[in-house]
């Protein structure tokens, strides 16, 4: 008789430069928009667990901040909590943009400072070459060749992250990587975030997508009343907070008569919705914290979880 399979779980954490497809490769694998996802950097903050149960196994995502040269209170807390995700993580995919990789020819000197952190813990790695719809497939081989003389690399998984191309097969290694045990989460739980957590990402998602310049970096988001209202149907009243750091931010958030505070709430109320399956009625309300983003103080007060 054969053995009988032994079910799998463990953590696997996605870390890498900011920008390279963290989020996207982990809401693709999930099948959910559970991570904002923007074209700008540093959009992730904070660390953010995806849970995918499967017959045979469970994999605890951490979807991580974008590893970069931090400037600002702020940006060094997002950096630690990037790296603090491989303490308990049983595996790790370490992300690249193939495209910006390619523009330089060689593996960059934050990628191989990222990776020399990585190795240091021992656990197994493995490289998502991510983008690869962007570039050419004579040039994709010498970069992965270059990677893999710098790096004993558990598996090495080429994919475009946005269209799930070869998302199946890093799915696939990573299940390779989780050791035996029981599950840690009920199977349907999809996060251990709070549905608040994920309320106001939506916002500051918009905010992301709207803005420019240094507002997307200098906005929070805070929640002030979640309700539920029982009319005809279920709908779920939301009263949250946009801070700023300074008074010009105020007014370019708000735009002309209102237009663009309206606009952001009425697109991150479509998310709230498509995420709860339930009908939203947004309020959002503009603030200003001055300057919090310089403090560990002034990014409490704005709700900032790390
Ligand atoms: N062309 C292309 N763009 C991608 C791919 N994966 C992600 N992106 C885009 O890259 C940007 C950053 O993605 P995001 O997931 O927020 O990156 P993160 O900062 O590493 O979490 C977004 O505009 C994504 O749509 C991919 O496979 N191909
Ligand atoms: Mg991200």
């Amino acid at each position: 008789m054969s053995e009988p399979i032994r079910y799998r779980s463990g953590f696997m954490a996605i870390v890498g430069r900011p920008n390279v497809g963290k989020s996207t490769l982990m809401n693709n694998v999930l099948g959910t928009k559970l991570a904002i996802v923007t074209p700008k950097p540093q959009t992730t903050r904070n660390k953010i667990t995806g849970i995918a149960t499967y017959d045979d196994c469970q994999v605890v995502f951490l979807d991580t901040p974008g590893i970069h040269e931090a400037r600002g209170s702020l940006n060094r807390v997002m950096v630690d909590v990037a790296y603090s995700s491989l303490d308990g993580a049983d595996a790790v995919c370490f992300m690249v943009d193939v495209s910006q990789e390619i523009k330089r020819g060689e593996a960059s000197r934050l990628n191989l400072e990222i990776l020399r952190r990585v190795q240091e813990t021992g656990l197994p790695v493995i490289l998502a070459v991510n983008k690869i719809d962007n570039v050419r497939k004579d040039k994709l081989l010498p970069l992965i060749a270059s990677y893999a003389e710098a790096f004993p690399f558990a598996a090495i998984v080429p994919m475009a992250a946005i269209h799930g191309d070869g998302v199946p097969l890093f799915l696939e290694e990573t299940k390779r990587l989780m050791p035996e045990g029981e599950k840690y989460y009920k199977e349907g739980e999809l996060t251990d975030r709070s549905r608040d957590f994920i309320i106001t990402e939506f916002v500051r998602e918009q905010v992301f997508l709207m803005t420019r310049q240094e507002i997307p970096y200098s906005v929070a988001v805070s929640i002030d009343l979640v309700e539920e209202r029982e009319a005809n149907d279920a709908l779920l009243h939301v009263v949250a907070s946009i801070h700023v750091e300074r008074k010009s931010q105020k007014g370019m958030l708000i735009g002309k008569h209102g237009s663009l505070i309206k606009e952001i709430g009425s697109r991150s109320r479509t998310e709230m919705e498509k995420y709860l399956k339930s009908r939203v009625y947004l309020e959002l309300h503009v603030r200003i914290e001055k300057e919090w983003t310089r403090s560990l103080r002034g990014m409490k007060k704005v709700g900032f979880e790390i």
